[in-house]
């Protein structure tokens, strides 16, 4: 009788404890790996922050600029027309940087980008002069900055 009532017993809670921690351990691995899974998104396909629309609008005009220590290439471009404009900006250099566009309705910014990454933000810009810099660290003060003019 001792030896039924301490089987039963066993079939009530050894297997419960195992089972439980089997779930736990599992749920811990979905969670790593939905962590990692979405990092390598974050890394492989940036997505713009801010205003900015992930994709330009078909009557936006593109403007390129490659971010680089401590460059913005070009630096001072000229647009001759006002409205929506997408900037593309590549990281064309060895450390993270980002693109910051100084609008009439505030700041737009791009994801942080790696090195060889690109990420594309729109700007409704009217004519007039505009700041633009990588807003990381202290890449502005080293020159990662400049102007952008959009003509009348
Ligand atoms: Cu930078």
């Amino acid at each position: 009788m001792n030896a039924r009532f301490a089987q039963l017993g066993l079939d009530r809670t050894v297997p419960a404890v195992p089972l439980r921690r089997v779930a736990l351990v599992v749920l811990a691995l979905a969670a790593a790996g939905c962590g990692e899974q979405r990092d390598d998104v974050a890394r492989t396909t940036p997505m713009p922050i801010g205003e900015a629309s992930p994709v330009p609008a078909d009557n936006a005009e593109t403007s390129e600029v490659s971010l680089t220590e401590y460059r913005l290439v070009p630096s001072n471009p000229r647009l001759a027309r006002p409205g929506r404009i997408a900037f593309a900006a590549t990281n064309d250099g060895q450390i993270r940087h980002a693109l910051r566009v100084d609008g009439p309705a505030g700041p737009v910014t791009s994801a942080t980008l790696a090195p060889g990454e690109r990420a594309t933000i729109v700007v409704d810009l009217p004519p007039g002069t505009y700041k633009w810099y990588c807003p990381i660290a202290d890449h502005e003060q080293r020159g990662e900055v400049g102007r952008v003019r959009i003509a009348e």
